[in-house]
């Protein structure tokens, strides 16, 4: 009979080969006090005077804040991000647009591989795939947004874009580019999906640009914890744009009647576990032995995380995240043999990601250390992602740190 060991009273079956006793060093509560450093206390505010939406009456709807003026109001509560507002509004108003394209892309042939004007298909980018035109139409729509919408952004790096742009460039008008911050953000995540009608997504981070050093594309190779703000757009039954400024999260449902981005989810907290997980295990043979040994476990019910789990994968990270960070559970995109760092961008998909997770209380791991500790060497750098609620990496880590002989990272054993 195998044993269990007692884990900081979490279990791990022995199906694995059998750990010392002691081989974790690190206990669920370090781990947690590790996390989520800055979360600045919500000034109260009273919202009594924000007008709810008149609408007729067979549609009873909830007297909800509209997204305008929820960055208003976060706005006048900090004053250091009012250069922000005008930025976010135009993000949201362009995460619209692309709901609408997405929501069109069948009827208005608006998808399948981007052509250049005589039809031919437009050059790999940077990542190697064949772009789409939906991904070239929602990178312009982006880009504008961030770009067009003040002179607040300086430049932006975006996963359809081989280099980082300068505004000015993309306005093509020196008035725009002097901002004081940087934007990263990937236009359409999981395009592949359209095709099949499945949810896809937008994910943006927003960083300021380093004082006394020009802006160029060096500017962007800062760690996530450098992040001002970062946010993503679900595009999926309903439309739902979610927002951290470093202040905890908060989601906005867009209603399509007054095409209006509503506060439906406030302060938004992940359970801190979940029976999820969410892994394309067709790549299970090219996993490391952690994870590998992690997965398994979940499906012998021994792991530490005492509800039987239940694995959901629809191959777009925003769907997949969006899913564990309302129902907890863990999202997991790691390295393979083919890809040694993981598929995952760390710039403008894990790194946003990880801020808003962490600042939901959950957690954002490469496996052996915080994602947002990762300073990115190159704009489109990988990086092995695991997000989630916190006890499920937390023990997603412990894996790594068993069984993972060589550092994932080279020094980053008390990094955890
Ligand atoms: P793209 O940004 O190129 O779409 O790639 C990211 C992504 O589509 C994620 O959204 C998703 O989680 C993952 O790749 C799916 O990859 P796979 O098909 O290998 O499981």
């Amino acid at each position: 009979m195998r044993q269990s060991i007692t884990l900081l009273g979490l279990f791990i079956c022995l199906h694995c080969p059998a750990p010392s006793v002691g081989f974790q060093t690190t206990s669920l509560n370090q781990y947690k006090a590790r996390r989520v450093t800055h979360r600045l206390p919500a000034a109260s505010f009273d919202s009594s005077d924000s007008a709810p939406i008149k609408l007729p009456k067979q549609l009873k709807k909830k007297a909800l804040t509209t997204f305008p003026r929820y960055l208003e109001i976060e706005c006048w509560k900090r004053p250091e991000l009012r250069g922000l507002e005008p930025v976010l509004q135009a993000v949201a108003e362009a995460c619209k647009q692309i709901n609408r394209i997405v929501q069109r892309a069948q009827t208005d042939d608006v998808y399948g591989v981007a052509v250049d004007v005589a039809g031919n298909p437009l050059e790999e980018n940077v990542q190697g795939e064949v772009q789409q035109k939906l991904d070239v139409l929602c990178n312009t729509i982006m880009m504008q947004a961030f770009c067009g919408s003040s002179c607040n952004i300086h430049s932006v790096a975006s996963e359809e874009d081989d280099e980082p742009r300068c505004c000015a460039d993309v306005m093509n008008d020196s008035v725009f580019g002097q901002g004081e911050y940087i934007a990263v953000f990937d236009p359409i995540d999981g395009s592949k999906n359209i095709d099949a009608s499945l949810p896809v997504g937008s994910i943006f981070g927003i960083y300021r640009t380093q004082p006394g050093k020009p802006v160029n594309a060096d500017s962007f190779l800062q760690d996530g914890n450098s992040l001002v703000a970062a946010g993503y757009c679900l595009y999926s039954a309903t439309t739902i744009l979610v927002l951290t400024l470093g202040s905890g999260v908060d989601g906005f449902t867009l209603d399509p009647d007054v095409s209006r981005f509503l506060h439906t989810h406030q302060d938004i907290r992940i359970p801190s576990n979940g029976a999820i997980y969410s892994f394309n295990e067709a790549n299970y043979n090219d996993f490391d032995e952690p994870v590998q040994k992690y997965l398994s476990a979940l499906k012998h019910g021994s792991s530490s995380i005492k509800k039987r789990s239940t694995a959901r994968y629809i191959g777009s990270m925003v769907a997949d995240v969006h899913n564990v960070l309302i129902n907890g559970g863990i999202y997991g995109y790691p390295r393979t043999l083919g890809n040694k760092e993981g598929k995952l961008r760390l710039l403008y998909e894990s790194a946003p990601m990880a801020m808003i997770m962490e600042q939901a209380g959950g957690a954002g791991s490469t496996g052996s250390r915080r994602i947002l500790d990762v300073k990115p060497k190159e704009t489109h750098q990988r990086v092995p992602t695991f997000l989630g609620s916190i006890e499920n990496v937390f023990e997603l880590d412990q894996f790594y740190k068993y069984y993972s002989d060589e550092q994932v990272n080279g020094n980053t054993s008390e990094q955890l």
